[in-house]
């Protein structure tokens, strides 16, 4: 591809896609919190809908920075501060070719509602590049970093805005941002979360998001007084930090997850996917899942091209439990078909906003239980709010002591989702209980902050 077209093609795809995304999980909140705004005028007469859905800053800069090869590089940085009326601003950053402004719009504006949720006071943020760690050297990451945020550090702070990872940010690029960060700013405070342990990361922040997944689907089949995960199929999609750690705690609590997938295909393995393989193979080796079955000959590894029309191979398999756990409107109407035909009792959303709205609504039709992402996956930002309490008071928390705040956390919010239903009429409906209980909180810290 020439340079002339390749940018042609990158700017289309960082300032002309349309902002479809942040249209999706606006318009699927703003429907879920009706009942609340019909029960409550406060809300419209302080414009609180028109208020939350812009966000309070949207900082874009260029990214420059040297490659192996010596030749200078350009990307996209953003940082989009949503709203911080909870809190300082916070949520993650992605590093993906597909990033743009929009995406970091519906994901910034899902976090202020989850971390609404989580019950530390924490807003809502998020921030990204369009910059591809795949394929790219260790140094080259770390040039990249550094570029990135030399611009950056000029928004954020302990107080501030406090960013963490995602997709295509795990520890080695906070690592890196973190050490820009200091030597751009001499401070060393809890400015980023998922840090390495020695610069004040949290013990359990890698595990939380994956851990809190589980631990809220299993919350959710007490409440609704169904069988637990044990000895129970499930299908994970993604091989990232979140459904590593998902498929970890599954196996810990004896269910057997049979899948992951990455973007060259899934892999289908009937004795149980092992973690550990994966952590090397994806976090050490950064290959394609291809090669899980240079260790488990039995395993088998569709390539995503081998995938049936519109059908996201992992959804295709027989499950009591799926864990969508890689990306957003990955499970689609046609895999909700698939998944409530091969009889799936429960949907947990590991990854933001992973099913399609359509998908959504026939799972709830089926009445198969279903576990919109703002709630069960808020264990990750949940620990990263720990993790600036840790940095906060110079203290360390042990593994156990994170491990059962977290576990706490996610059954407090399991709790919170589920009587919110049901108190504006929608039991068993956790999609309008997150909604609900995330939105009201923040709509009534705006009000009483004034504008
Ligand atoms: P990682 O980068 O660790 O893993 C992402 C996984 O998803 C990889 O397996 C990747 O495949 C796959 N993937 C990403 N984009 C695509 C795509 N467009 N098509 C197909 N596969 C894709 O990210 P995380 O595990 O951290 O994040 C996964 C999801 O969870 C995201 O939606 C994120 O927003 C959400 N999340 C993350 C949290 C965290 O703490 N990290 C917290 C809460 C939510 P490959 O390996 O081939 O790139
Ligand atoms: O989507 C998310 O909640 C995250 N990527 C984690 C954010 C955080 O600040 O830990």
């Amino acid at each position: 591809m020439s340079i002339i077209t390749e940018t042609i093609e990158r700017i289309k795809l960082s300032n002309c896609a349309t902002d479809s995304t942040f249209f999706q999980a606006v318009r699927e909140v703003l429907e879920s919190i009706n009942p609340l705004i019909e029960a409550d005028p406060k809300y419209q007469e302080n414009s609180i809908i028109k208020r939350l859905v812009v966000p309070d800053r949207q900082i874009q800069f260029k990214v420059s920075w040297l490659d192996d090869k010596n030749e200078i590089q350009v990307n996209n940085g953003y940082r989009i501060q949503f709203n911080n009326a909870l809190g300082p601003y916070k949520g993650g950053l992605r590093f993906h070719p597909s990033v743009n402004a929009g995406i970091l719009k519906f994901l910034g504006f899902e976090q202020i509602l989850k971390n609404s949720l989580t019950g530390v006071a924490i807003g809502g943020a998020k921030g990204g590049s369009d910059f591809d760690p795949k394929g790219k050297s260790d140094r080259e990451v770390m040039k990249f970093c550094r570029s990135f945020m030399e611009e950056l550090y000029k928004y954020i702070g302990a107080t501030v805005d406090v960013p963490a990872g995602d997709i295509g940010v795990g520890a080695r690029e906070i690592g890196y941002l973190y050490g820009a960060y200091k030597s751009f700013t001499s401070k060393s405070e809890g400015s980023l979360t998922g840090k390495p342990l020695f610069f004040g990361g949290s013990l359990m922040r890698t595990e939380a998001t994956g851990y809190g997944v589980v631990y809220f689907a299993s919350e959710m089949l007490k409440i609704e007084k169904k069988s637990t995960l044990e000895n129970k199929i499930c299908t994970v999609s993604g091989s990232g930090n979140v459904a590593i750690y998902t498929i970890e705690k599954l196996r810990q609590l004896g269910a057997i997850p049979v899948t992951c997938s990455d973007s060259t295909g899934f892999v289908y393995d009937k004795n149980g996917i092992d973690s550990e393989l994966l952590k090397v193979l994806k976090f050490q080796k950064r290959t394609s899942l291809e090669e899980y079955k240079k260790t488990y000959h039995h395993a088998v590894f569709t390539k995503i091209e081998d995938y049936q029309e519109d059908s996201h191979g992992v959804w295709s398999i027989p499950c009591f439990a799926a864990f969508p756990c890689a990306t957003q409107n990955e499970l689609t109407e046609i895999d909700a078909q698939n998944l409530i035909s091969n009889g799936v009792q429960i949907v947990t959303e590991g990854a933001n906003m992973p099913t399609t709205p359509e998908a959504t609504v026939l799972f709830q039709k089926e009445g198969i239980l279903f576990a919109p992402a703002k709630a069960a996956n808020a264990g990750g930002v949940a620990v990263s709010g720990f993790e600036m309490s840790q940095n906060a008071s110079m203290d360390t928390w042990t593994t156990e002591h994170v491990d059962s705040k977290l576990k706490e956390t996610m059954r407090q919010i399991s709790q919170n989702v589920s009587q919110t239903a049901s108190f504006y009429g929608h039991d068993k409906n956790y999609v309008i209980g997150a909604n609900i209980a995330g939105f009201k909180k923040v709509a009534d810290a705006m009000i009483a902050e004034g504008i």
